[in-house]
């Protein structure tokens, strides 16, 4: 792991350099305003907006907080991030992102490029500025433009040659994954900051430093032979919300109840609609409503969740389709699922509670919900509805979230599963959580890949979160078990490794895979495959085969590479 070590010494010589703190105050009479003398108590009655009592000038003196100015009679937002064109040098490049000012840009000069090993080595551009906490700021975005085209290549039919990965953004620790845009153009993008951007709750005094970083939200799938080469951050600023655009506190995106107007953006073709109904949301209430009109129409919404840093974060929705319906939701397009699990002939409804990974706490996510119109002709009059309502972030303990994963033995048994993993089946096969009796390595549920015929494959991606190295490499634990078979496969695997196959017959044992220590903060995918069998594809005298995954761990392991 030689070839990390540059990178490793960026961060560990960045010291305070890339620290910007609140602009010089100007304003140096402590009556100005008419207020004069505070103390840490009187602070709140005392001062105005965005100010703080500073107790180190004699008899107190309120002063602006963080990214705060004076401005006429009171405090202004001035911006706390340097260089927003990325031209003026204010930011540190880490891992191989390369900063070029001169560079043409989207909506100004100057750009951080990432060239494919960059990309593989998770590089990201980053800076540390002193941020208020909520209560003492306003509702900021960060106004940012970027590029994260993917590669694509048409090879002779059905083959093609791709690659991607969505641009991703810290906000003081965690990742957040960005929308992906399949062209080669600059986008801009607003994005309401969402708690990990401000200084933690409680943070006396003008605030705390917080780093923002911008990179690829993980490793390009083509890894470590990356074929993306149009991969570009233009822009990063933190300015004002505009009126109504941003949620009003933690965990609550703006309209999140679809009792407002804004929040929400639809998307249709055809004579298909998206709009605001009343009496379909909770209690009657109004709800975001999609209805696809012919089968091959486009009908999605998207939301963004504001995840608050809580300890167990768990989304919580109420989605409801009409008759024949069925609907799927895409977190970022790194997870799908579907809502409900068969098409009735009734109307369905159901409030979804979704664990959600430690690395979203304090950070943003884009959901997408869409109307599925099933096979058939295009033609076919649909007239099939979906509706959401009360989108929101809480915490709640039974999620049982550590720092690495959500309910890592499966006993909080809707999908994700705890480990917010990615679901993959072709042919036969299915994923799931269990709860036979006496199959559980440990407590009642599993997760079980399941073949139920030749040709078929069944994936899952487990995302932990990497922890710093303290004492080894860090590394994933799982037991596993699976049955005998004289075809099927059950592997498991990171990205460029030699994937390793579980034992079977053998009742559960204990694998360890190690994690890459570049993910630290963030989710790394780990990938449990289970083949149904070779030979000519039929299922008629196939025994259905599983294999059977509980209690992850995520540990330090001496085997493991620890940078
Ligand atoms: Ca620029
Ligand atoms: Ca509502
Ligand atoms: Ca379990």
């Amino acid at each position: 792991m030689n070839r990390l070590a540059p990178w490793a010494l960026v961060i560990a010589s960045m010291s305070c350099d890339g620290i910007v703190g609140s602009p010089p105050d100007p304003d140096r009479d402590p009556c100005r305003g008419g207020t004069c003398g505070c103390t840490a108590a009187t602070e709140a009655a005392a001062c105005g907006a965005h100010q703080y009592c500073d107790a180190s000038v004699a008899s107190g003196r309120c002063a602006c907080v963080a990214g705060y100015a004076h401005s006429g009679d009171g405090c202004a937002w001035a911006g706390a991030l340097q260089d927003p064109g990325l031209a003026a040098g204010a930011w540190t490049a880490v891992g191989g992102a390369v900063l070029d000012p001169t560079a043409t840009g989207g909506v100004d000069p100057g750009e951080a490029r990432f060239s494919p090993d960059a990309l593989c080595a998770l590089a990201r551009i980053e800076q540390t500025v002193d941020m208020p906490a909520f209560a003492a700021a306003e509702p900021l975005v960060l106004e940012l433009a970027y590029k994260d085209e993917r590669y694509y290549r048409p090879l002779p039919p059905p083959a093609i040659d791709v690659d991607q990965v969505p641009m991703g953004v810290s906000f003081g620790g965690g990742w957040s994954p960005l929308p992906f845009f399949p062209d080669p153009g600059f986008h801009e993008l607003r994005i309401c900051v969402p708690e990990g951007g401000y200084a933690p709750r409680g943070t006396a005094g003008p605030g705390a430093p917080v780093t923002f970083a911008i990179g690829p939200y993980q490793q390009p799938e083509a890894c470590p032979s990356s074929l993306i080469d149009n991969f570009a951050v233009d822009h990063a600023a933190l300015v004002p919300a505009r009126p109504g655009e941003c949620g009003t506190r933690p965990g609550e995106g703006v309209n999140w109840d679809a009792e407002g107007t804004g929040g929400w953006t639809f998307d249709v073709t055809g004579s298909s609609s998206g709009d605001f109904a009343e009496g379909l949301g909770v209690g009657g209430s109004r709800a975001a409503r999609l209805r696809l009109a012919h089968r091959c129409d486009r009908a999605e919404m998207t939301a963004t969740i504001d995840v608050p840093r809580v300890d167990n974060p768990v989304l919580e929705l109420f989605v409801g389709v009409g008759a024949r319906g069925n609907a799927t939701i895409s977190f970022a397009e790194l997870f799908m699922t579907s809502v409900f699990e068969a098409r009735s002939a009734a109307a369905q409804t159901r409030t979804l509670r979704m664990c959600l990974p430690p690395s979203l706490r304090g950070q943003t996510m884009s959901l997408a919900f869409r109307v599925d119109g099933g096979g058939g002709s295009c033609d076919d009059a649909m007239n099939l509805q979906m509706f959401v309502d009360d989108l929101h972030v809480v915490d709640e303990p039974a999620c049982a979230t550590s720092e690495r994963f959500t309910s890592p033995g499966f006993e909080q048994g809707s999908p994700p599963w705890g480990a917010f993993g990615l679901v993959s089946e072709f042919g036969s096969s299915g994923v799931t959580v269990r709860s036979a009796p006496g199959e559980a390595h440990g407590g009642t549920h599993y997760l079980q890949l399941e073949s139920y015929g030749r040709c078929s494959s069944a994936g899952y991606i487990l995302r932990p979160t990497v922890p710093a190295s303290t004492g080894g490499g860090p590394a994933l634990r799982l037991f596993a078990k699976v049955g005998s078979n004289p075809d099927a496969v059950t592997t498991l695997a990171t990205l460029g490794s030699e994937p390793q196959i579980l034992a079977e017959g053998v009742g559960y044992q204990r694998y360890t895979v190690c994690l890459d220590p570049r993910y630290a903060g963030r989710p790394q995918p780990v990938y449990l495959r289970h083949g149904g069998g070779s030979g000519a594809c039929n299922d008629l005298d196939y025994v259905q085969q599983d294999a059977q995954i509980d209690d992850l761990e995520v540990t330090a392991d001496p085997a493991c590479p620890a940078q």
